[in-house]
């Protein structure tokens, strides 16, 4: 028997852009909506990992129905926590990390019973890897709690801070981060 998740989720897919007509849109593609355990390792299984993926590119695992945009309306009162793994610090374990990432959002042990999460991120860049969890709206409370949980998750020590931001700028001064812990 499958182990049904609490939620389908929907893993997307933004590739790297080869030309400047390319905009966001063109590149943000769903690749797959599941709702088991199985169904899970049976895809993250067969992508590739974190590690392998081109830089410029994402991905972006988030319920189903939401897209993973500022734009869509479940995402447009919240914002993110993100941590940024510099390459020149080795990260030589950021697949494990982003699994286990995934499991926590997947398993919903990156909150409580508070729905607040609506999805989780990775962006390869050149100088780093980026992981952000998206959250619904900007509830001081309920936005700690999922902080705190990511910092473990990514198994930060206390100096190596996570970062809010909320999506919405006229909410923030420029992009600078609203909470740090
Ligand atoms: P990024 O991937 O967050 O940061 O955004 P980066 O500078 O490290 O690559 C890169 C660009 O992708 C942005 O400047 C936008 O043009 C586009 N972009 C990213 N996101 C998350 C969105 C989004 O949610 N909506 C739209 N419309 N564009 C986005």
């Amino acid at each position: 028997a499958k182990h049904p998740l609490n939620n389908r989720w929907t893993l997307w897919y933004t590739k790297p852009q080869t030309n400047k007509s390319e905009n966001w849109h063109d590149l943000l593609k769903p690749v797959i909506t599941f709702s088991s355990v199985e169904e899970f390792w049976g895809i993250y299984n067969s992508i590739p990992s974190a590690n392998q993926i081109p830089l410029k590119s994402d991905y972006h695992l988030f319920k189903e129905g939401i897209r993973p945009e500022w734009e869509d309306e479940a995402n447009a009162k919240g914002g993110k926590w993100q941590h940024s793994f510099p390459k020149k610090e080795g990260n030589s374990n950021i697949n494990d990390l982003w699994l286990r990432g995934l499991l926590a959002v997947i398993g919903e042990t990156i909150e409580d019973d508070e729905d607040e999460v609506n999805g989780i991120v990775i962006n390869v860049r050149k100088p780093a890897y980026r992981i952000g969890i998206w959250t619904k709206d900007c509830d001081a409370k309920k936005l700690r709690t999922v902080g705190e949980r990511l910092k473990k998750i990514l198994q930060l020590k206390d100096e190596q801070k996570v970062e809010f931001t909320s999506h919405d700028p006229s909410s923030t001064r420029g992009s600078e981060a609203q909470i740090v812990l």
